[in-house]
């Protein structure tokens, strides 16, 4: 049912890549550009990239490139809920970072890098609606670098959520939180660290604890400090047109994209990728410490 690539299988440092991003995060051909660029960077920094996603009725981790453009058509999206329907009725099955995480907790990789982290969306409880992200990553044990937790969210509350349910979160060189398109702004973060080593040892040591999952927060290096009106737009319209649940990520991401001219596609695919890098870089400290 889960079929590992022989060069994920091999190597020591794997890093794991989410395909929701790919199939729902960008216009077309460029969410496959952004996961080709995320595999290099990994490459590049001395580990193996583990994208995953369900095809042909299994799942999938570490794809061929033509595999990995198979996620540029209309691809389910898939949380950890979602991942035994999508295998059993053979639909192509684009992963979240909770389904990520639910597969690598299955097969036991300890590393992933993404965009932002779900969460608590604004408006809680209306509507009651809180990504399975922040579930998942309490019972996974594996370190998730991102820019921190999607700025379309209700973020000081995501953070709150993450305390109660133990998971770290440690800011990269950083004391707030960085807000996805913006470096800076969020709240302050429970423990700041200065190299991807010290990261992967206090991962090390939460899990010797019997601890799950924590997020690294890497601050963008583009930093957009005037896209809040722009999200309140796209919120509004995403009420207007009644879209909701799963949809919401995309359509806002979307909408972004578009009325920003690209610069937020543009610092999207940028931090994507240097979180994938740094995700590289905690996957092999974590392989040459020998704990
Ligand atoms: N980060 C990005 N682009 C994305 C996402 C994250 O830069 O598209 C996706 C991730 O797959 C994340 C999902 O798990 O959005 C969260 O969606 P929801 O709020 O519906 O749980
Ligand atoms: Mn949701």
């Amino acid at each position: 049912m889960i079929l590992v690539a022989d060069e994920v299988r091999e190597a020591n440092a794997v890093v794991a890549l989410e395909t929701t991003l790919i199939a729902h995060g960008f216009p077309t051909g460029e969410g496959v550009a952004v996961g080709f660029e995320s595999e290099r960077r990994i490459r590049e920094a001395g580990a193996v990239p583990a994208t995953i996603g369900v095809l042909d009725g299994q799942i999938r981790v570490g794809l061929s490139g033509a595999e990995l453009e198979r996620f540029d058509l209309a691809a389910r999206k898939i949380g950890p809920r979602d991942l035994a329907a999508c295998v059993e009725q053979r639909a192509i099955g684009a992963t979240t970072v909770g389904g990520t995480l639910a597969v690598c907790r299955a097969v036991g990789i300890r590393v992933m890098g993404t965009g932002g982290l779900g969460g608590v969306h604004r408006g809680f409880p209306n509507p009651p609606d809180v990504s399975a992200d922040l579930g998942e990553l309490a019972r996974t044990p594996a370190l998730v670098v991102s820019a921190g937790i999607k700025s379309l969210l209700d973020v000081p509350a995501t953070l709150e959520v993450l305390e109660t349910l133990g998971v770290p979160v440690l800011g990269f060189r950083t004391d707030d939180l960085p807000l996805f398109y913006s470096a800076h702004g969020g709240p302050p973060v429970p423990a700041r660290v200065e190299s991807a080593a010290e990261g992967a040892e206090i991962a090390a040591t939460h899990w010797d604890l019997g601890g799950g999952g924590l997020l690294l927060a890497r601050p963008p290096d583009t930093s957009l400090e005037d896209v809040e009106p722009l999200l309140e737009e796209a919120l509004a319209a995403a009420a207007r047109r009644n879209v909701k649940g799963q949809a919401v990520t995309p359509f806002v991401l979307a909408f972004l994209h578009e009325r920003s001219e690209g610069r937020t596609l543009t610092a999207n695919r940028e931090l994507v990728v240097a979180n994938a890098g740094l995700a590289a870089e905690v996957a092999t400290a974590l392989s040459a410490s020998s704990r």
